[in-house]
């Protein structure tokens, strides 16, 4: 353990004095994490903010672009030779192409390179050509940051603790039949161990579409080429002590280690620690549709999410940050095309009090936060219907489902955050007096003008927080 940090920090440290000298003498690199729960919409995100990047005529919000700095965007080979790049041309052609659609879901680590030329702000403007910055946009899937909690727990602990939270599951209840039939002190088996590695893996994909965040460890989410090796072929048992040699219980908790040196901690030493600017989306809207459990479970995830950033906690983490930290976090909620824009305030009220408590839960102090909600892809118009002599601010667009258009109301969200925020702290079981629908729209027919990206909302306010300040 002691001789692993060392070597890890040794390379973050050659690392980073290469990085700074690079950054100094050279073009600046500014890495942007987008991270966020499984269709939360990363991938959407991050091809409408390349291509409004790359054509700006829809983003006034950009300071950079709106004093008229910005000379040139284009695509770069990216930095890294092992990292999947991020399928920009495709998703695209999904988002944009004559039949327009969503892109599929992705289940990796990706990663693009946007190259600037842009003159400097201020005084320096006049004296200085335009400098090269880079922007390097990483998404990777926003359970691997809720995998940093295992770092910290034995294999007993993390069994003790994971079947005592799931114990009342109904998407568990097959897998624990499973895990209370076996003697963890009997010799270890690989039939036993896998099938229960399965069940468990098929727990957590249940759990997931139920809507929990809890779904670690992330990587059976997405075993990629990792699928059927023993690191994942480990589940939580019902155990005491240390088990006997041999037994099932020590062969799962050897695992549950490996999981954690080989796959846990490359991640955060690879990805995770060269990240400058993170941008956390959340399905605020769905979370709300799905009632009260699940909003208390999305402020649960966010400040989960948050004390990944703040390593003071894990000693591992902090040695491999060496003091560096991410500078800045927004926490975007996603498809506010869903609402029409008078009640769009209110959305952001609602992420702003969310954010405010993740912080406050995870006694953050650190990185500069904030809250939107935004559009990455505007699928919607907006109308206002009379509905039995009321005024109702609608959205209209294409379903999904049918291709049908329709008008929908979503409800109408409270002005004061705590009217939802309240009942899901307390565990209340739905929304008094309200229900919240939630309406799948298919991305709209468009016509671009050059020079525009495609439709969105305040992306270039998103655009500006982020990075904004290096422009
Ligand atoms: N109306 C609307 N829907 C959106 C928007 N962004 C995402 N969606 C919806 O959300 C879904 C998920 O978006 P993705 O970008 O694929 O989400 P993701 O986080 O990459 O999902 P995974 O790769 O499965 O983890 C899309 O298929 C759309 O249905 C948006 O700006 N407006
Ligand atoms: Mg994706």
């Amino acid at each position: 353990m002691v001789i692993s940090s060392l070597a890890d920090s040794l390379v973050r440290g050659v690392e980073s004095v290469g990085d700074r000298v690079s950054e100094t003498l050279f073009e600046p690199v500014i890495r942007l994490g987008v991270t966020g729960l499984a269709r939360s919409g990363k991938t959407v995100f991050i091809t409408s903010l390349v291509a409004n990047l790359l054509d700006r005529g829809r983003m006034p919000g950009l300071a950079a672009q709106q004093e008229g700095r910005i000379n040139a965007a284009y695509l770069q080979p990216q930095p890294d030779d092992t990292v999947p790049r991020f399928d920009y041309e495709n998703h695209l052609a999904a988002l944009t192409g004559p039949q327009p659609h969503w892109p599929d879901s992705t289940r990796a680590v990706s990663e693009l390179r946007l190259s600037f030329k842009a003159r400097p702000a201020g005084l320096l403007s006049g004296l200085q050509g335009p400098r090269t910055i880079h922007l390097d946009i990483v998404d990777y899937p926003g359970e691997w940051l809720l995998d940093l909690a295992l770092l910290d727990k034995s294999y007993e602990t993390w069994s003790h603790e994971t079947l005592g939270r799931i114990a009342n599951r109904a998407e568990a209840k097959a897998f624990l039949t499973q895990a209370r039939a076996v003697d963890p002190a009997e010799g270890h088996d690989e039939p036993t161990a896998l099938a229960l590695a399965k069940e468990f893996a098929s727990y957590l994909n249940a759990a997931r579409d139920a809507g929990f965040y809890d779904c670690t460890p992330g990587r059976f989410l997405l075993p990629g080429d990792l699928a059927g090796s023993p690191v994942l072929t480990f589940a939580p048992l019902p155990v005491d002590g240390h088990g006997p040699r041999r037994s099932l219980h020590r062969e799962m908790a050897r695992r549950y280690e490996a999981y954690k040196s080989q796959v846990v901690k490359p991640f955060f030493r690879d990805h995770f620690a060269r990240i400058d600017r993170q941008v956390v989306l959340v399905d605020a809207l769905g979370a709300i549709h799905n009632g009260p459990q699940a909003v208390e479970d999305m402020r649960r995830a966010m400040a989960d999410i948050l004390s990944a950033f703040r390593p003071g906690r894990n000693a591992w983490l902090s040695q491999l940050l060496l003091g560096k930290r991410v500078e800045r976090i927004l926490f975007a909620a996603t498809k506010a095309d869903h609402l029409h824009h008078l009640q769009h305030h209110r959305l952001t009220n609602i992420m702003e009090a969310l954010t405010r408590e993740a912080r406050d839960r995870a006694s953050f102090a650190g990185a500069e936060t904030a809250a939107l909600s935004l559009a990455s892809l505007r699928a919607t118009t907006e109308e206002i219907r009379n509905h039995n002599g009321v005024e109702l601010p609608c959205v209209r667009g294409t379903l999904l489902d049918s291709g049908k258009q329709a008008a929908f109301y979503p409800g109408d969200l409270p002005e004061a955050p705590s009217h939802l925020l309240g009942p899901a702290r307390n565990g209340a079981d739905n929304w008094l007096g309200e229900d919240y629908g939630f309406m799948a729209f298919a991305p709209a027919h468009l016509t671009l003008r050059p020079g525009d990206g495609p439709p969105h909302i305040r992306l270039d306010r998103a655009a500006q927080f982020l990075i904004g300040d290096r422009l």
